[in-house]
């Protein structure tokens, strides 16, 4: 029986991995901390199986107990303000949240030389910056334009090397555009296919920023959890970073396009001005995640067709 932290839980991410993990292994202990900014109880199945414990994670001294008086075996770290504008107008309090709160966490592994069979810590395709050159692998040039990029490849070098240097088990992930079941798309800046979807629902109108041809390597969150688990089970990912997508992209018209198949209805859109800082291209090369066994399972159609079942 595994005991597991995952930050960060109640949230998107966490919350499907979490599920998972009890659906697939009921005696399994899951500890949660999330202070339920944008995450939710109800993302949890079964909560009452879990200890939930609503804390931010800049709680310093609660996380460094927590840690000290539990042996966790599995540390997941997705506690984060996720969204990139919002670093912007407010980039010391996330930094707070996205880079020191985690670092304290390594800190007091180091400290009272605490033996995790791994942590793993999320970290972003954001990392690449508006470098052109495709698909971005993980030797692609780094360039984090935002306090949300910076923190989250300063967070990916901290983990890695601690393990390096203190003799740690560490994985980082670079997630790329992860859609499905308990996205929450109450932010103009929620993940773009959560939007779509509850404009489809609920007969809004949706904002296409710009025409519509940008491309995104859309991945679907089981296949992400199923990456997460396979990082932290599998002994060759050890201080390194894997990009976790599905290596093909598509264009947000196309994805447009598939959901009113599924749902048999015209979307309302309105043309606005490309985002500030957008990017026209994404797609990862996943060779190195697919090199430990991963095969995502859902493209873009099965995702779609999977996240809307859930949802209704
Ligand atoms: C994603 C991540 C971000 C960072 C980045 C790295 C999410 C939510 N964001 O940003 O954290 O890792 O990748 O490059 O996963 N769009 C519309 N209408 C809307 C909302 C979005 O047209 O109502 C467009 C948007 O302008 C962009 C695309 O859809 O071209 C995807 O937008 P997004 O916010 O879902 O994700 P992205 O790629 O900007």
């Amino acid at each position: 029986m595994m005991k597991y932290l995952i930050t960060g839980g109640a949230g998107f991410i966490g919350s499907n991995l979490a599920n998972k993990i009890m659906n697939d292994n009921p005696n399994s202990e899951i500890t949660i901390v999330d202070d339920l900014s944008m995450g939710k109880i109800e993302n949890l199945e079964t909560v009452d199986k879990m200890n939930f414990i609503k804390k931010s994670i800049t709680d310093f001294d609660f996380m460094s107990d927590l840690l000290i008086t539990n042996n966790y075996d599995y540390i997941i770290l997705l506690g984060a303000v996720a969204s990139v504008a919002d670093s912007v107008e407010r980039p010391y309090e996330t930094h707070l949240i996205n880079q020191d709160a985690n670092i304290n966490i390594l800190e007091t592994i180091r400290k009272n030389r605490l033996k995790v069979r791994k942590v793993l810590f999320s970290s972003s395709a954001a990392v690449y910056g508006n470098n052109p050159i495709l698909p971005k692998n993980e030797n692609s040039p780094i360039d984090p334009l935002t306090p949300y990029a910076i923190d989250k490849y300063a967070s990916e070098r901290y983990l890695i090397n601690y393990g390096k240097l203190y003799g740690i088990n560490t994985v980082a992930t670079r997630f790329f555009n992860v859609y499905g079941p308990n996205q929450n798309p109450s932010s103009p800046y929620s993940g773009v296919l959560s939007i779509l979807l509850d404009s489809l629902e609920n007969d809004k109108e949706f904002n296409i920023y710009g025409d519509g041809n940008q491309t995104r390597d859309f991945t679907f969150v089981l296949d992400v959890v199923d990456a997460i688990l396979l990082l932290l089970d599998h002994p060759k990912a050890m201080n390194d970073v894997y990009n976790v997508a599905t290596g093909k992209s598509v264009t947000l018209n196309e994805v447009i396009e598939t959901f009113q198949k599924i749902y048999n209805k015209k979307l309302k859109v309105r043309y606005k001005n490309v985002r500030m800082g957008d990017i026209k291209e994404s797609v990862a090369d996943v060779t190195k995640l697919k090199s430990l066994g991963f095969n995502p399972k859902f493209n873009i159609y099965a995702g779609l067709e999977a996240y809307v079942q859930k949802n209704n």
